[in-house]
C-alpha cells in the first residue's frame, strides 16, 4: 500500500533499525520503546491487522510468530520471559494499520497491561 508507513519500511523508503528478516517477514526496533527490547515484527505483505493476517491461509501468521520468537532469542530475552502483543483495532490502541507483533522484554512486565 503506497501510503502505509510499514510498507515504506519494507520498501526501504523509510529507515528502520532492522534486527531480523526472512523472505516474508521483517523485524525492526520500535522508535518509541516501552521496554529494553521492543521490536516490531511484520509480514512484508500488507495486512491491516491480526484478524486479516489470521485469514491469510498460506502460513504467513506462522512465519510472523516464528520470527517473533527468533527476535526474542537474538535479543537475549527468551529465557527471562517476553511478551508478544498484537493491538488489533483502534479501540485496542492500534495506530499503524499494517499488522505488527510487538516483542517486549528485558524488564519485569506487569499484568494486566494498561
Ligand atoms: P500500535 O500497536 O499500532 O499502537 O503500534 C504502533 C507502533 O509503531 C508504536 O509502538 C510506535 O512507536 C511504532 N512506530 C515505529 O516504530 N515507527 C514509526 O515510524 C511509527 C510508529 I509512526
Amino acid at each position: 500500500m503506497s501510503d502505509c508507513l510499514f510498507c515504506k519500511i519494507v520498501a526501504n523508503e523509510i529507515p528502520a533499525e532492522i534486527v531480523y528478516e526472512t523472505g516474508r517477514t521483517l523485524a525492526f526496533r520500535d522508535i518509541n520503546p516501552q521496554a529494553p527490547t521492543h521490536v516490531l515484527v511484520i509480514p512484508k505483505e500488507h495486512h491491516a491487522d491480526a484478524a486479516a493476517l489470521a485469514q491469510a491461509d498460506d502460513g504467513l501468521a506462522d512465519e510472523v510468530l516464528k520470527s517473533a520468537h527468533e527476535v526474542a532469542v537474538l535479543d537475549g530475552v527468551s529465557e527471562g520471559g517476553y511478551r508478544i502483543v498484537f493491538n488489533t483495532g483502534a479501540g485496542a490502541g492500534q495506530t499503524v494499520f499494517h499488522v505488527h507483533a510487538h516483542i517486549l522484554g528485558g524488564r519485569d512486565l506487569t499484568w494486566p497491561p494498561g
